[in-house]
């Protein structure tokens, strides 16, 4: 498709709820065997069963309300986005949400509240989360700004409002300059694709802050940046075992250990690989990657979809899972009027 296309708008808000939903199956779970992957997603295929629903979890709860919030506001709005985050916590807290943002969530629902950063702040003694929960909503961000600056500015504004660890907010940032580089098709050249990322990584985290925390926190000098070269050391290889990745790049709940898996799963699936169905196309393949690694399978799986998604189109989501996915409707028309916010401004 050409780049900016409508299509890559919808197949992104459409995938990243898929995998969410698909992906909910296995979360949490060590080991993953393909063949169990497979199976659950040769179910969704079963007509016979009519329309199975598989709900979607905290990625999407979050990420539809930072949709809402852009298409309401033209734009970002940060105490809109606060309430819509309390709001939709408070109506359905059985979404899956980490143990910690549950806090965070409850203390934005006060209207007394003047600084809407703060309760953010305050996790953990202090030093705030770097889970994956900032990431996991960043998509958005990505498909209402044309400008890589606003991309970047805003991702981060947005996951900080939960997550304000920069080892947080920065894979807030990662997963949203992936979507956007996807957009623009730059996935049909993977090794610029991912020198890209580091490039911008590099100088996000040379920022005080980011240095500090990485510091404090006895990662890499650079931590997303170190990783994504190990996403290229990866990518160079034509074998790689799926134990290799986990230990390599991680499958867990802190969005270092999530958000470089995820974009490793979107450029090791470009291929066709012997271990996926050749039925399978891309997005297909990508989904089914993420979910074979196990651990934080949903966020992972609708990180991944999100980025492949941009990339393939909705002409490459299976209509059959789609049926299944609670909140998949939902995001196809969303998608369109994100498609308008981003070409007006
Ligand atoms: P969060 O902000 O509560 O962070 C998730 C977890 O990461 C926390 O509960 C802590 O255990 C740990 N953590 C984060 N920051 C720190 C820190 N500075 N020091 C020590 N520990 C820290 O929630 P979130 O919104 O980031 O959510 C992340 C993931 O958890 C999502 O995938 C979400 O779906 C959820 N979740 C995951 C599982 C799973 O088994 N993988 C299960 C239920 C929920
Ligand atoms: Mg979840
Ligand atoms: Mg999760």
């Amino acid at each position: 498709g050409t780049p900016a296309s409508m299509s890559r708008f919808r197949g992104a808000l459409v995938a990243a709820v898929l995998g969410d939903c698909v992906g909910g199956e296995f979360e949490g779970a060590e080991e993953v065997p393909m063949e169990t992957v497979l199976q659950h997603l040769s179910g969704l295929e079963d007509e016979t069963k009519g329309n199975c629903v598989l709900e979607y979890s905290d990625d999407t709860a979050m990420t539809r309300c930072v949709v809402q919030s852009l298409l309401n506001r033209s734009g970002y709005d940060e105490q809109d986005l606060a309430r819509r985050f309390a709001k939709e916590y408070s109506a359905s807290p059985g979404r899956g949400y980490g143990s910690g943002v549950i806090q965070v969530l409850k203390k934005l629902a006060s209207p007394q509240l003047v600084d809407v950063y703060q309760p953010a702040r305050d996790q953990f003694n202090g030093r705030g989360s770097f889970g994956n929960g900032g990431a996991m909503r960043a998509a958005p961000f990505a498909l209402a700004f044309p400008n890589l600056p606003d991309v970047t500015r805003f991702a981060r504004l947005g996951a900080m409002l939960t997550h304000s660890c920069s080892l947080g907010y920065n894979g807030a940032v990662l997963q949203a300059l992936a979507v956007h580089l996807s957009l623009q098709g730059a996935l049909s050249l993977p090794q610029q694709f991912i020198s890209r990322l580091i490039t911008e990584m590099e100088e996000v985290e040379g920022e005080e802050e980011a240095l500090r925390d990485a510091r404090i926190l006895k990662e890499a000098e650079k931590p997303f940046s170190e990783r994504l070269h190990r996403v290229r050391d990866l990518m160079d290889r034509n074998k790689v075992s799926i134990e290799e990745v986990i230990s390599e790049l991680g499958n867990g709940i802190a969005a270092l250990h999530s958000v470089p898996t995820a974009i490793f799963c979107v450029l090791h699936c470009l291929q066709p690989r012997d271990y996926l169905p050749e039925n399978y196309g891309g997005l297909e393949r990508t989904i089914a990657y993420s979910l074979a690694l196990g651990g934080d399978t949903d966020t992972i799986a609708c990180m991944a979809g999100a980025i492949a998604g941009a990339h393939y189109g909705i002409e490459a989501v299976p209509q059959r899972w789609m049926r299944c996915c609670e909140g998949a409707e939902d995001a196809d028309m969303n998608a369109a009027r994100l498609h308008a916010l981003y070409h007006q401004t």
